[in-house]
């Protein structure tokens, strides 16, 4: 067990559950050899072997699971299956009874719909839940459910923390056993999309001996219902094309576009498109030649226009003045643009205001830009949230933003119902388990699941993820699901309790570094977002302060202003207040606040308690390899607590409440804590 195989596993089942299937999968019937179809019944006969230690047979006969299309399947034709409302992706697992055998039948428009039905039937399986009587039929909430990579040409992935990328640029387009294994992966939880490169683009991805490394994956996924798409750089009608310009007006520069657009398409006639991060963190833009950004999104739009292609135009931009609110820019940008994109652009708006931080409030986008398509951006690499130490489950906080009230365009949307796609920022390499640690492989998991049904319950996707990597021992699934339940808000809790964010060091984003205000930029520094001095903390986000509460609709508006009716959770975020601030618990904020942080680190000494509970139920290699992850996130719990107290003490010279202990080290130790080498923003 290496954790090589993700929740893909198909280990032997105990001998007491396998009657149960033993007469439910003797045969896998597919009419059609079609590489989809072909993947489904590998996949199905990869599965029934392992867990059922058996081969299947190949005909119609009792116990056989027949799947198919309509369209490729005469028997499925023949059962007049009801699948109109499935869509093109959605499936129908049925029993029934076919030529005098008793079947189960896996049926779709689609052929991927095939494939995900597949799946499907095998997480039963894995689940030890019953395959008989069936009768389900599931479709994705959203169409477009992507994985973005940051990957760079070089191998190096920005903000990865399980090794290098997966992608083989020197030796595409030969394409290695893992990237099937990744389709696979992606397959099984719906993941129907992936931008292959980092958004701080480098322009020879578009050039032709990197396009038909990019045709040879786009192959190679193809069967798996997942399309290629690249980030382009937009300067690259320059970069690439010697042209003087890069203006989205100019006609060369459109020209240009276009052409690269027909180039690839003739390569790749089902690309999904482009992704673009414009005018964001030094990157070029329409901007810089007097445009807009519907301008930039525009003219790449009616490129890929012919082919069908998509334009991604992502919305996470601060350029603005020294005094301005950053979490303001991206809405005061692009909400005026509401109604000038083309109808083939998405923009794509990251889940918060702010960047990816352990608590952020939904960006007051979703919902305000009723005539533009938007997609939610999540970060399912651990950039904010400990990286590769311990555990962090992020369903929770994804759930937490896709059921977010916005209150418009209706009084009932939320988040969810404002988007028309997800794309979660990977944190897959090419370590031996996908992802740094194994319980990360679940956050690559809750991604798919929740774009596949945005309502899903975060808890039901843990207890899903844990049987099928950690085993089915009731005891296990428990504890495992509540470990993984209250790691997110543990985070939170130590790193950046009360609405406090951005707090952690500088460029590598490990650990905290409240302490810096030296940053040419002012909104990279910690000290711009929390404000704290000698008589309160916070950042007064209200009419008195920099107004961004405005930005909602007027009634989240005024919950969100009214220090009476702010969450807890947003407090700081939203409100500059004195130290001895009252809470609703009656605590003054600073004795509340030194609480806060204490009880993360009781949570991660909770988690690793249960965790060590479950020593000889389960293999003692994974076992030893988690429990090492907690004891490395125990430690940096206490240093998140530890500096974090004793700068904010040095501010307000206030005595820990009673039965809270002083910080292990002077601050001064805290400030010499740095690291060295790692690439990217400050
Ligand atoms: C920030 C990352 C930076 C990314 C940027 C982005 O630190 O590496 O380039 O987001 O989303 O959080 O473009």
């Amino acid at each position: 067990e290496d954790g090589y195989d993700l929740w893909l596993r198909y280990r032997p089942i105990a001998a007491q559950a396998t009657p149960q299937y033993a007469g439910r999968a003797t045969s896998v019937v597919a009419e059609s050899t079609s590489p989809t179809i072909a993947a489904a019944a590998s996949e199905l006969r990869r599965g029934i072997g392992g867990m059922l230690q058996v081969t299947p047979a190949a005909d119609l006969r009792d116990g056989a699971i027949l799947i198919g299309t309509p369209a490729s399947s005469a028997l499925i034709r023949q059962m007049r299956l009801p699948l109109r409302r499935l869509g093109n992706e959605g499936y129908l697992l049925r029993s029934a009874t076919l030529r005098g055998s008793r079947i189960t039948v896996v049926a779709a428009n689609g052929e991927t719909g095939v494939l995900y039905g597949s799946f499907a039937l095998l997480r039963r399986m894995q689940m030890q839940q019953s395959i008989d009587s069936l009768d389900i039929s599931e479709t994705p909430a959203l169409k477009l459910r992507m994985l973005n990579h940051w990957d760079n040409l070089d191998g190096f992935i920005e903000r990865g923390y399980s090794g290098k990328s997966i992608w083989n640029w020197q030796q595409l387009p030969t394409v290695d056993a893992r990237v099937i294994d990744y389709a696979r992966a992606n397959a099984s939880v719906g993941i129907n999309a992936t931008v292959l490169n980092n958004v701080n683009a480098n322009a020879q991805i578009l050039t032709e001996p990197y396009l038909l490394k990019v045709k040879a994956l786009a192959g190679a996924f193809r069967p798996y219902g997942i399309k290629v798409y690249l980030s382009a750089r937009f300067s690259s009608p320059i970069d690439l094309g010697h042209l003087k310009t890069a203006d989205p007006l100019d006609p060369e520069v459109r020209a240009w576009w276009k052409a690269k657009a027909d180039e690839i398409y003739r390569l790749i006639p089902d690309f999904g498109g482009f992704l673009v991060k414009a005018n964001s963190e030094g990157q070029p833009g329409p901007q810089g030649y007097g445009r807009n950004h519907a301008d930039g999104a525009n003219m790449m739009a009616d490129a890929v226009k012919p082919h069908g292609g998509l334009i991604f135009w992502r919305a996470f931009v601060y350029a603005m003045g020294p005094d301005q609110d950053r979490i303001r820019a991206a809405y005061d940008e692009f909400k005026p643009l509401d109604g000038k994109f083309r109808d083939n652009v998405i923009v794509q708006v990251k889940n918060g205001p702010l960047d990816f931080q352990p608590r952020e409030p939904f960006s007051p986008l979703f919902g305000a830009m009723p005539k533009t398509k938007l997609a939610l951006e999540t970060q399912v690499t651990r950039e904010y949230l400990g990286q590769s130490t311990g555990i962090a489950y992020l369903g929770p906080m994804w759930s937490e933003v896709l059921r977010s009230r916005t209150a418009r365009p209706r009084p009932t949307s939320d988040v969810a119902s404002t988007i028309v796609a997800i794309a979660g920022v990977s944190n897959v390499g090419n370590d031996r388990n996908w992802t740094g640690t194994l319980f990360d492989q679940a956050n690559w998991y809750a991604h798919g699941r929740l774009a596949w049904n945005l309502h899903a319950d975060p808890a039901a996707v843990a207890n899903e993820w844990t049987r099928l990597t950690w085993g089915n021992a009731p005891q296990a699934i428990t504890l495992i699901t509540s470990l993984m339940m209250g790691s997110r808000e543990a985070t939170v809790d130590y790193m950046t309790p009360f609405g406090l964010t951005h707090l952690m060091g500088t460029s590598h984003h490990h650990g905290p570094a409240p302490w810096v205000a030296d940053l040419g930029t002012p909104s990279w520094n910690p000290a711009y977002f929390h404000k704290a001095d000698a008589t309160g903390i916070g950042f007064d986000r209200t009419t008195a302060g920099s107004n961004a509460a405005d930005q909602y609709a007027p009634e989240i508006a005024r919950t969100f202003a009214d220090l009476d009716k702010v969450p807890d959770e947003y407090l700081l975020w939203f409100h500059h207040v004195p130290w001895s601030h009252r809470m609703r618990s009656g605590d003054t904020l600073w004795n509340a606040l030194v609480a806060r942080y204490d009880l993360g680190v009781a949570k991660v000494g909770a988690m690793q308690a249960q965790w060590s509970a479950l020593s000889g139920t389960i293999d003692p290699v994974r076992h030893a390899q988690v429990a090492a992850d907690l004891r490395a996130q125990q430690q940096e719990a206490q240093w998140w607590r530890d500096a974090s107290i004793a700068y904010w003490q040095s501010l307000n010279h206030l005595p820990l409440p009673e039965g809270h202990p002083l910080p292990a080290r002077p601050l001064s130790y805290y400030k010499t804590i740095k690291f060295e080498g790692l690439p990217g923003n400050p």
